[in-house]
């Protein structure tokens, strides 16, 4: 009886909801949804056993959950390429005609969100999912939840994914940022970072309160559903009450495309969500499947990115920081000036080359821009806006901090402070030791590092693995609770576990950012290795140069640093290299590959990605050959292959093996 009307209260709930917000087309009154909803929750209070998982209540964001899960895509979510003219337009066109003589395009709005993945089962939504690096990504289902346009249960009882964006409209967001800048909150810098930081919550309170929306435009198994163009996924979509964005369009040719961009460019600011650019795809999913991928991203898909926003402001002053590596930086404090969705105070100047070739002055009118719409940058000075009191520039003599003659390096057109214990690189080296994509020490940020060096407790890398010692004088300073200190410290801990490309990065060994830490990582195992590497072994790497491997070189023949190292060994870190996903890069590792027919990634590049992955690639098939990738048009290795029973992956199997 009770379960019945539970029944029937979701019903209603969920279909005035879904008039509500996903058709804005209410059809009962605000008062009669207050009273269903109510009742709805009074009994659930009486029959907690009674909650269903797709009640509308998880929207008012009733769940905290302890940690992120990891989650793994079944078909990986792939990313965009790029382009920036009408010119790239047109070639991709080219490019795509050449495999398909008359294609048809799907233009869509690129909307400045996050990605997400949405699993239904039975019709029910179980699982909602960040993107992560495309295979594994993290299970966001309870603030996926409490997106009033997502709907809980389907009007079909059917196992589905869909993926999309998950955005903050405008409005909220700027409501949202006055709130925070009233209360002294850091704003967020757009609407994309307050979207995934509120994703990004435990509490789905949090998520439930910031009037998050999504927009859904990917289905990874259109086949399962007999679909045939990108087109026909949208509807499909739109049929099942996701919310599909209404500005897209299904252009005949490549002339429709560019009108859409050139309509939307212009448009743009009407809309009540931020958009980035445009994506383009070739809407017959059969043709897609014809072009088919690189390793990262399809070539039946572009994303045009719109020019970047320009805004006037006055550059105050130039100041100059110190990296890591001692290098100075020359930085231009700005008048604040709004810019993209946020406030700019400072830009980079690059260095003294930069400044000097633009001719900027303290006191010029400059225009700025954001570089890939987050960096910002100064794009040119209104010198017909100078009144002769601006101050031409003039790179320092020393160290701002420690005072040391500074160096010019004429290859980095730089300035370098050579001093290895200027407080300011050490500093710098610390903060980028705990940073992300380095060794990814959460709370340790700039002004934490900055104070635990400056009372003594932080002055070297090794010295993070030995911190705990000083736990009890941690909690004396203000601001800082048991909790945040075990989190700190246990953030260490994990760290050890690292896999061997973080550390590396993590030593800040100059001119090795983190592709190159990976590429050693990858090549050498483990850092032994590297550490007795030669300079022609090293030189030996495609990738790395010269410049590279002496400096690797200078690094570890410093015994100050080869000390360090031994300190972290004996703090149990780990020294190898763990790769993605060790169980399933055994497709890879220790296996032999021959490559015949013709691929539509270079076969260098294949080869490169076998290597990466542990795998040999021989020109042979053999007893001894474990895989045998089949291109178009494959030769007699094929035969050969059949012939021994040898295991055999089209380029797709391929691309998505690797991609695992
Ligand atoms: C595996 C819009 C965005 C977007 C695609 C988008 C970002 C990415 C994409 C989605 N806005 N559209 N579209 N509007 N921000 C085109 C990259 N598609 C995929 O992720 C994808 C993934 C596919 C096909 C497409 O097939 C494979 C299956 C197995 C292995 C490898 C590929």
């Amino acid at each position: 009886m009770i379960e019945q009307r539970i029944d029937e209260l979701i019903k209603i709930i969920n279909r005035a909801s879904y008039e509500y917000y996903t058709l804005d087309n209410p059809t009962i009154t605000d008062q009669e949804y207050d009273d269903y909803y109510s009742e709805l929750i009074r009994l659930e209070t009486m029959h907690p056993e009674l909650v269903r998982e797709d009640s509308p209540t998880v929207r008012i964001g009733n769940q905290v959950i302890s940690e992120f899960k990891k989650v793994t895509h079944e078909v990986p979510m792939m990313s965009l390429d790029d382009i920036f003219s009408e010119e790239e337009i047109i070639d991709f066109d080219e490019k795509v005609k050449k495999v398909i003589p008359n294609p048809t395009y799907v233009c869509e709005l690129k909307i400045d969100g996050l990605s997400v993945s949405l699993l239904y089962k039975n019709g029910k939504l179980v699982r909602g999912a960040t993107r992560g690096d495309g295979t594994t990504g993290e299970d966001i289902t309870h603030n996926v939840k409490t997106i009033k346009t997502i709907p809980l249960s389907l009007p079909e009882d059917i196992d589905i994914e869909v993926r999309g964006e998950i955005y903050m409209p405008k409005a909220s967001f700027n409501k949202l940022n006055e709130i925070r800048r009233e209360k002294g909150e850091k704003e967020f810098a757009n609407p994309r970072n307050a979207a995934a930081g509120s994703v990004r919550q435990l509490d789905s309170k949090i998520a439930s309160e910031r009037n998050l929306d999504a927009f859904l435009y990917h289905l990874p198994n259109p086949t399962d559903y007999k679909i045939e163009t990108q087109y026909d996924a949208l509807e499909f979509m739109k049929k099942l009450n996701f919310i599909v964005n209404p500005n897209i369009i299904h252009a005949n040719n490549i002339n429709e495309v560019i009108d859409y961009i050139k309509n939307w460019q212009e448009h743009r600011p009407e809309l009540p969500y931020e958009i980035d650019g445009v994506v383009i795809k070739v809407n017959n999913l059969n043709d897609q499947r014809k072009l088919g991928f690189t390793a990262r991203v399809p070539k039946w898909a572009i994303a045009y990115k719109f020019p970047a926003e320009e805004v006037l402001t006055k550059l105050e002053n130039i100041e100059f920081c110190v990296g890591r590596t001692g290098k100075i930086t020359p930085r231009a404090d700005l008048s604040p000036v709004h810019l993209a969705g946020s406030v700019i105070s400072s830009v980079t100047l690059h260095n003294e080359d930069y400044i000097n070739e633009k001719d900027i002055r303290i006191g010029d009118i400059v225009a700025i821009h954001k570089a890939g719409d987050v960096i910002p940058e100064v794009v040119s000075v209104k010198k017909e806006r100078r009144t002769g009191e601006e101050v031409p520039f003039k790179m320092v003599d020393n160290c701002p901090i420690c005072g040391t003659k500074l160096i010019r390096k004429e290859t980095e057109s730089a300035y370098f402070c050579t001093n290895e214990k200027c407080d300011a690189r050490n500093i710098e080296g610390l903060i980028h030791f705990a940073s992300r994509d380095a060794m990814n020490l959460d709370g340790f940020g700039e002004s934490i590092v900055e104070d635990f060096y400056n009372m003594g407790y932080l002055r070297k890398i090794n010295d993070y693995y030995t911190l705990s010692k000083y736990k009890e004088n941690l909690k004396e300073l203000e601001g800082f609770g048991d909790k945040s200190i075990n989190n700190l410290l246990s953030a260490i801990e994990d760290s050890k576990s690292n896999s061997l490309e973080r550390l590396i990065f993590g030593l800040g060994i100059h001119h090795v950012g983190k592709k190159t830490a990976k590429i050693l990582a990858q090549n050498y195992h483990t850092l032994d290795n590297i550490i007795n590497a030669d300079f022609d072994s090293l030189k030996a790497i495609p990738d790395i140069g010269e410049i590279i491997a002496q400096s690797i070189i200078n690094y570890l023949s410093d015994e100050e640093n080869i000390n360090m190292i031994n300190k972290l060994k004996e703090y149990n870190l780990n020294m190898k290299f763990i790769g993605k996903k060790q169980n399933l890069s055994d497709l890879f590792d220790g296996k032999t590959f021959v490559l015949t027919g013709t691929l539509n990634m270079p076969r260098e590049e294949a080869k490169e990605m076998i290597e990466n992955r542990g795998g040999k690639v021989t020109g042979s098939v053999t007893s001894k050959t474990s895989v045998v990738i089949v291109g178009v048009n494959p030769g007699s290795k094929y035969d050969k292959a059949k012939e021994l029973g040898i295991d055999i992956w089209d380029e797709e199997l391929f691309v998505n093996n690797i991609n695992l």
